[in-house]
């Protein structure tokens, strides 16, 4: 089975449907009409103008279109009608799951993440990561890389998708691994954006429902600064912007992890998905926290999963939320997941002035880190103890 990393639907390899190439050059084929299947899902103005989608009795990498025999290998999904890319046909790969209450900091991590990974992160691990499909390229450009590291500003608070649905960021992502680097070995990164509030609603949209229920994977961002044991800790100014949304039951930061689990567990028993739980916006706590500690250190672009390293964050950020009183959430995670683990980040790396980003500069600090345990988990990355 491949899920559609758009709407979140379960096809079996043969049920992918195929799109006309329409008629080009000197073939003729079908002519291009509004396709309201894709023009619904996108849920905005108007429907696109495409060649038809049709279905193939035996779908292989491509099929002639019975209107104008034409050979296609544009493959779509069957039930949005959005393309899917080939390379992710021939490895559908894992769909991470980012979730997190309003204003943790999700929208911030998935730009700085692939910007890291596109980078500094990338040339660590000898790993390539390219977007699939178009409006992926466009959207993070325009909403995440553009206003952040182009103009230096925050991101703006991501618009519940009932008002206005958005794709996920499609990115194949690919390691070179095995010794003399001969074999190559890929995770498909679906990440989707989902307003904190969207995760938060009693009916929770049927598309969110999906994505969740077809995660591989799940990233939960809590923010520090609206856990309330945390107060204490935070610096003067962190302190007058910390629980600003007390009073928004969005902003609880539990509940949303409640909410998420309750609908993965479906059945009872444990979860086997790996969880990565990460306290974002770890700048603003650092100054309390003991210079020795790991989470002041920055980890050693090794290339592999320090494992020792891993365990003293994982230590670090467990005591944190026993020292916060959010032990709550430690014990929560321990009963509902066989496998998780904590993490403390910053995907700015400092506190930002105002509306923009700090004037030192966009400075990630360990933002890279729950992606590495979970290439561990998935037997893309060596551990290591040293
Ligand atoms: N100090 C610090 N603040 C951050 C960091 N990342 C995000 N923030 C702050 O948190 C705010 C919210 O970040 P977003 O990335 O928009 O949060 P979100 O989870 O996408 O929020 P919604 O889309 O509204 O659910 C930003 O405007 C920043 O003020 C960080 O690494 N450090
Ligand atoms: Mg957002
Ligand atoms: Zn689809
Ligand atoms: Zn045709």
């Amino acid at each position: 089975m491949i899920t559609c990393p758009y709407c979140f639907t379960k096809v079996a390899p043969g049920r992918i449907a195929f799109r006309c190439l329409g008629a080009g050059g000197r073939a003729k084929g079908c002519a291009p009409r509004p396709d309201t299947v894709l023009g619904a899902f996108r849920g905005g103005a108007g429907d696109p103008v495409l060649p038809p989608v049709f279905t193939a009795r035996r779908a292989g990498r491509r099929a002639a279109c019975p209107s104008c025999s034409r050979e296609s290998a544009w493959r779509v999904c069957p039930s949005c009608h959005s393309r899917l890319p080939a390379e992710y046909c021939a490895n559908p790969g894992k769909i991470v799951a980012l979730v997190g209450a309003k204003h943790a900091g999700k929208s911030t991590y998935i730009a700085v993440l692939v910007h890291e990974l596109m980078n500094r992160v990338g040339e660590e691990l000898h790993s390539s990561i390219v977007p699939c499909d178009d409006r992926t390229i466009e959207r993070y450009k325009q909403d995440f890389a553009g206003p952040l590291y182009g103009e230096r500003k925050l991101l703006l608070s991501t618009q519940s998708a009932v008002a206005s649905p958005r794709d996920p960021l499609v990115y194949l992502f690919t390691r070179t691994v095995g010794r003399l680097r001969r074999r190559t070995a890929s995770l498909t990164l679906v990440l989707f954006d989902t307003a904190g509030e969207d995760l938060r609603q009693r009916e929770m949209s049927e598309l969110h429902l999906r994505y969740l229920s077809a995660a591989d994977a799940v990233i939960f961002l809590l923010d520090p600064l609206e856990l309330p044991g945390a107060h204490a800790a935070l610096t003067g100014a962190a302190r007058a912007r910390s629980g600003t949304l007390a009073g928004d039951l969005m902003s609880d930061q539990m509940d949303v992890v409640a909410r998420v689990t309750e609908l993965l567990r479906g059945k009872s028993g444990k979860l086997t998905i790996p969880a990565a739980v990460a306290l974002s916006k770890i700048d603003e706590l650092r100054e309390s926290m003991e210079r020795q500690s790991a989470l002041h250190r920055a980890r050693e672009p090794i290339g592999a999963l320090d494992l020792d390293d891993r365990d003293a964050v994982d230590e670090q950020v467990r005591s944190l939320l026993h020292q916060w009183e959010a032990g709550m959430i430690d014990r929560y995670l321990q009963q509902h997941y066989t496998t998780y683990a904590l993490f403390g980040l910053s995907a700015l790396g400092s506190v930002p002035e105002g509306e923009a980003v700090a004037r030192s500069g966009i400075r990630p600090y360990r933002v890279e880190d729950p992606l590495l345990w979970l290439l561990y988990r998935f037997k893309m990355l060596h551990g290591v103890r040293r």
